[in-house]
């Protein structure tokens, strides 16, 4: 019985540190590489850039501008972006850098003139771009940690 339980509660252990995100470096890229972000010379410029790299939890983005008047703009929802809404999170500095510690999809634009309809605006989806439903990847697995110990406790005290 003891051997059976310690075996279940070591399979648990293992099974939540999997959970724990990987080890893999976060990388840092440079919007739009050496262009930076500014009115691209298409209109798909930004997507075709994004859409040929694949972005995971802990990437970070720098979005660089020398020239003209630019913001970095995050908006909500898809139709917000197909429409360059110009209501969303500014970030106005140019050289800001943003990271992203959890899956998910974001939508930038720029909200100046008509940037954002000449193609000033992108879509990253980080990992498979799906939002994590309940708080962290990390809270869940110190749940499950933290349910596997509650329960290992409660089997203890029934098999005595
Ligand atoms: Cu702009």
């Amino acid at each position: 019985m003891a051997g059976r339980l310690s075996f279940t509660v070591g399979f648990l252990i293992v099974a939540s540190v999997g959970l724990l995100p990987g080890a893999c470096a976060a990388t840092t890229y440079t919007v739009g590489d050496d262009l930076g972000w500014t009115v691209p010379p298409n209109s798909s410029y930004y997507d075709e850039w994004a859409s040929q790299r694949t972005f995971q939890i802990g990437d970070s983005f720098v979005f660089n501008w020398t020239t003209g008047t630019h913001t970095a703009t995050e908006v909500s929802t898809r139709e917000e972006y197909d429409n360059c809404t110009k209501m969303g999170i500014i970030l106005l500095d140019a050289g800001v850098q943003v990271t992203f510690n959890a899956n998910g999809t974001h939508y930038f634009l720029c909200s100046e003139g008509t940037h954002c309809e000449q193609g000033q605006k992108m879509i990253i989806k980080i990992g498979d771009g799906i939002a994590p439903s309940f708080a962290a990847p990390s809270l869940s697995a110190a749940a499950a940690a933290l349910s596997a110990l509650f329960f290992s406790t409660l089997a203890i005290f029934f098999l005595n």
